[in-house]
This record gives structure tokens, C-alpha cells and sequence, in this order.
């Protein structure tokens, strides 16, 4: 049994943590919940239990053992390293340390193993990045990956909770524009190298998953007027000819993927039934007949549980293990 904190227990992501540990029965003998003055004194409910939520300090981590962060990087950076001090084992769900050599940046199906028993700071991947590994995963171990080019349709529950009102609203409160009745290709802030942030992580925390530094990929990332679920489109080439039928195999119920394919009856994975659900639904499998050993996929998952709160709780399982 472990005590545990959940710091940032109000936005979507930390509540989002908070029932994932009820319904898995996560084992806690003891849970805080960390947020900012605003919400302090704020009650959340945890197996019966009104729990008074207190502020985000260094102070609040003595004793315990395990802490989920949804906080934002800038956050995250200091106290986690505070965590750590106090011997806390911090998943967190910010980018900050996700890059950083020695950071294990984690999809518990594909490389929870990696993890070491003084590893103390374990990150949490974007979340569109998530849902793209257990199939990349599974081709590569088969075929080899010879490039990827991801496109995406992400949800405005990526953004929190404002985000969502501008969704309703018509408002633009988070983004430069409205996203109601609109499409933004931007996602999070652009680069000097013309990509955006968002775009580069997906390049970037691939490629570090999976273990291969010189990956081909690349990504177009966008942000669609969906409230919950992201899609990816994924372009793959393979190193190796492969069978369709096999490719189907290897996502068929592996890995807590689900194959939605079945184009002829209108089957193929979509955001209003991945809401709510754990698995990662992969579809509209087929070969790309303008290149050599390619095929297209399409992705689809609840972006704040598996991409997010899910994988979040899953690490701590391991780290519990
Ligand atoms: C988004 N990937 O969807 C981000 C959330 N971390 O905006």
C-alpha cells in the first residue's frame, strides 16, 4: 500500500487521475490532493471520502511515496525535484522533463521495463504521441519502420477545461481564433524551424520511445472542434514487405489496441466512441499504393485517459510492482 498525492487535482487530467485510481483500485493506504490557493479548502470525493484539497508545497510531500503531477512545466520542474528530494516517486504529465537524458519517458505496454528502481522522475508522454505507439511498436518489431508522417485531429480537452468552453461558447479565450465551426492547424507554440511544438514533440518522444534516434518522422498537427478523443492519421513505410492480414493481427486486440475496421460495414474508430474508454481504436487500415512497403492507419483514443490520467496510473502500477 502506498500514499500517494495527486498535485493538480482540479484540471481535467488530475481528476481524471483521481477516479482511475478509484475504479483500479490503486493500492493507497494514504491520498493528498495538491492544487493552488484557489482551490484549497475545495473537496474532493475518493472512495467515500471528502478530501479537503491543500496548496501545492514542498513541505506537503514528506512521508509519502508516490505523487501524480498534472501540472504545468514550470511547475513540475521544481517540485518534482522537491518530490524527489523527500524520496516521492513523481510521474509527471508535463513536457518538461520528457527529453531529458536519463528521464524514462514512458507507454507501460511497450517499454515499461525500462524503468529502474532509482528512477525517481518518470514522464508521461504527449498525449497524441500515446495512442500512436503500440501500433508503431508492433510494426516495427515485425517490419522495421523505414519513416512515419503523422497528421492529426486533436480534441480541445487537450487544452483544459477553458478550452472547452471556447468549444461551446464560439468564444476564443485559449486560441488566437474560435475553434467552434473551425479547424486550427496549431498546436501549442511554433517553432523557429516552422513547426510547432506540439508537432516536434510527437517527432521527437517517437523516437525516443521506441528506441530508434534516427527515425524518419514527421507531423502536422491540428486542432479540430471535437471535445474528447484524438485521432492521428499515421502514414508508415516499412522497411520490410508485409501482409495486411498480418498487420491486422499484430493490432488486433495487442497492446490495449481494438481494431474498428470493418469500411464495408461503416466500422473505423471515431472520438464519440472512444470518450471514456481505455483501449486505443485503429482503423482504415490499408496500403499506401503510391510507395513501396506503406500502409495508412487510422488512430483514435480518449485523449485525457489514455493519453494522459490512463498512462499516468498505469506507471504507477509498475512503479507499485
Ligand atoms: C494537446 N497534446 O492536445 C496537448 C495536450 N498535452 O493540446
Amino acid at each position: 500500500m502506498k500514499k500517494v498525492i495527486v498535485a493538480g487535482a482540479t484540471g481535467l487530467v488530475g481528476s481524471t487521475i483521481i477516479s482511475i485510481l478509484e475504479e483500479r483500485n490503486f493500492p493507497i493506504s494514504e491520498i493528498k490532493f495538491l492544487a493552488s490557493k484557489n482551490s484549497v479548502g475545495e473537496k474532493i470525493k475518493f472512495k467515500g471520502k471528502e478530501i479537503e484539497i491543500r496548496e501545492l508545497k514542498a513541505s506537503e510531500f514528506d512521508g509519502f511515496d508516490l505523487a501524480f503531477f498534472a501540472l504545468d512545466g514550470s511547475l513540475s520542474k521544481i517540485f518534482a525535484e522537491e518530490a524527489k528530494k523527500r524520496g516521492v516517486r513523481v510521474v509527471d504529465n508535463s513536457s518538461y522533463f520528457r527529453m531529458k537524458d536519463g528521464t524514462p519517458l514512458i507507454v507501460p505496454e511497450v517499454n515499461g521495463k525500462i524503468i529502474k528502481d532509482d528512477d525517481y522522475i518518470i514522464s508521461n508522454p504527449n498525449c497524441s504521441t500515446i495512442q500512436c505507439i503500440a501500433p508503431l511498436y508492433q510494426l516495427e518489431k515485425k517490419y522495421g519502420l523505414e519513416r512515419v508522417v503523422f497528421s492529426t485531429y486533436q480534441s480541445v480537452s487537450g487544452s483544459g477545461k477553458e478550452a472547452l468552453l471556447d468549444l461551446e461558447n464560439g468564444t476564443s479565450e485559449v486560441y488566437p481564433y474560435p475553434i467552434k465551426d473551425n479547424i486550427l492547424p496549431h498546436i501549442d507554440t511554433f517553432l523557429e524551424n516552422g513547426y510547432t511544438k506540439e508537432e516536434m514533440k510527437m517527432i521527437e518522444e517517437t523516437r525516443k520511445i521506441l528506441g530508434i534516434s534516427d527515425l524518419k518522422v514527421t507531423a502536422t498537427t491540428v486542432r479540430v472542434p471535437v471535445s474528447y478523443g484524438h485521432c492521428v492519421s499515421i502514414n508508415v513505410e516499412l522497411k520490410k514487405p508485409f501482409d495486411l492480414g498480418e498487420v491486422r493481427e499484430l493490432f488486433d486486440g495487442k497492446l490495449g489496441m481494438v481494431l474498428k475496421d470493418s469500411p464495408k460495414d461503416n466500422i473505423y474508430p471515431q472520438p464519440l466512441y472512444a470518450r471514456g474508454r481505455d483501449e486505443i481504436f485503429v482503423g482504415r487500415i490499408r496500403r499506401d499504393f503510391s510507395r513501396e512497403n506503406s500502409l495508412n492507419l487510422f488512430v483514435v483514443s480518449d485523449n485525457i485517459r489514455k493519453g494522459a490520467a490512463l498512462n499516468a496510473v498505469q506507471i504507477g502500477e509498475l512503479l507499485v510492482d
